[in-house]
């Protein structure tokens, strides 16, 4: 089995919910440390220019969006599962108001109050990434007065969840969904522990967070960038499974571009090897790693034609 590279740093929460995955499942992986900012002259090559955090490499196959990562480590090692059947549709609703409702307004609040600890240049590189402009300390200090009211009612929502007694987000079995609320909530101490005392009240949220954190991360091993490469060099992108396509779609073959719906956006072109109705595939020549496919989720990911391209 060639070997699982996960592209990360330390503080990302989306890369903890990886992380936390690959220990759930008591996995061995490569650890490539990125940097946290733009540019990524390492990354780059592998993903054609999708530069968000965290990216999974298995030789010339790229993974690129965690809701696609988790389902790819489910998909070659099936246990124990983080999708059991019964609550795999509750626990995606769950994963993704966490990702996209509950964590926005806590990155706002923990960045704004942690402001001295930033890496240099990090909330400017987020704005770039973003298309607004770099914020004053002023402008931060302000999120964190709008954002902590939008934070506190949704930290007595999550303690609500416990309130039946159950071990998991969804229920009684570990699911995607305790990752993902798990990440959102892990960001308010990734860096510092100064705002520890807004966790520290919701007794059944500390039990949970505990369980979770007791996945651990799996075994991982240090792994200089320049390998990373070599082994996309070295492998040949995996045989595209069947693809399953609906009419309205795309014919494989035809070249293609694909972003990201919501912030950083930056384009991939490849020709299009796969598709079905959760994941889409590129294949992309590179001078520095020679041929890799890369693999997006299809929701949150803009799908389409090359303009002026010939099918390939
Ligand atoms: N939907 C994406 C979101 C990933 C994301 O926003 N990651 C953050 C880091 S935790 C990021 O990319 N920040 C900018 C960067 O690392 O360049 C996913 O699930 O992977």
């Amino acid at each position: 089995m060639t070997e699982l590279i996960l592209h990360h740093y330390d503080f990302s929460n989306y890369s903890e919910k990886v992380r936390l995955a690959l220990g759930y499942k008591g996995l061995a992986w490569q650890s490539v440390i990125i940097p946290p900012i733009a540019p990524k002259p390492d990354l780059t090559p592998l993903t054609g220019g999708y530069r968000r955090t965290p990216v999974l490499q298995i030789g010339a196959d790229i993974y690129c969006d965690t809701s696609l990562i988790v389902r790819e480590l489910e998909r070659r090692f099936p246990t124990p599962t983080l999708f059991p059947a019964e609550l795999t549709a509750v626990a995606d609703a769950i994963t993704y108001w966490a990702e996209n409702r509950l964590f926005r307004p806590i990155s706002l609040y923990v960045s704004g109050s942690n402001l001295e600890h930033l890496p240099e240049g990090l909330q400017a590189d987020r704005s770039i990434m973003r298309g607004l402009p770099p914020p004053s300390a002023g402008a931060m200090a302000r999120a964190v007065v709008r954002n902590a009211p939008l934070v506190r009612p949704q930290l007595q929502q999550v303690e609500a969840m416990f309130a039946d007694g159950r071990t998991w987000i969804a229920g009684e079995a570990v699911t995607v969904a305790d990752l993902a609320v798990y990440h959102a909530l892990w960001f308010f101490t990734a860096r510092t522990e100064l705002l520890r005392a807004d966790i520290a009240p919701f007794a059944r949220i500390n039990e949970w967070m505990g369980r979770v954190r007791a996945f651990r991360h799996g075994s991982p091993t240090a792994l200089v960038a320049a390998k990373a490469l070599r082994a996309a060099a070295d492998a040949d992108p995996v045989a595209p499974r069947p693809s399953r396509r609906f009419d309205e779609d795309l014919e494989l073959g035809a070249m293609v571009r694909v972003r990201a719906d919501d912030y950083g956006q930056d384009p991939v072109e490849g020709r299009l090897v796969f598709l079905d109705g959760n994941e889409v595939a590129l294949s992309r020549d590179d001078p520095q790693v020679g041929t890799v496919a890369v693999h997006f989720p299809r929701l949150g990911y803009d799908l389409r034609p090359l303009r002026g391209a010939k099918p390939g």
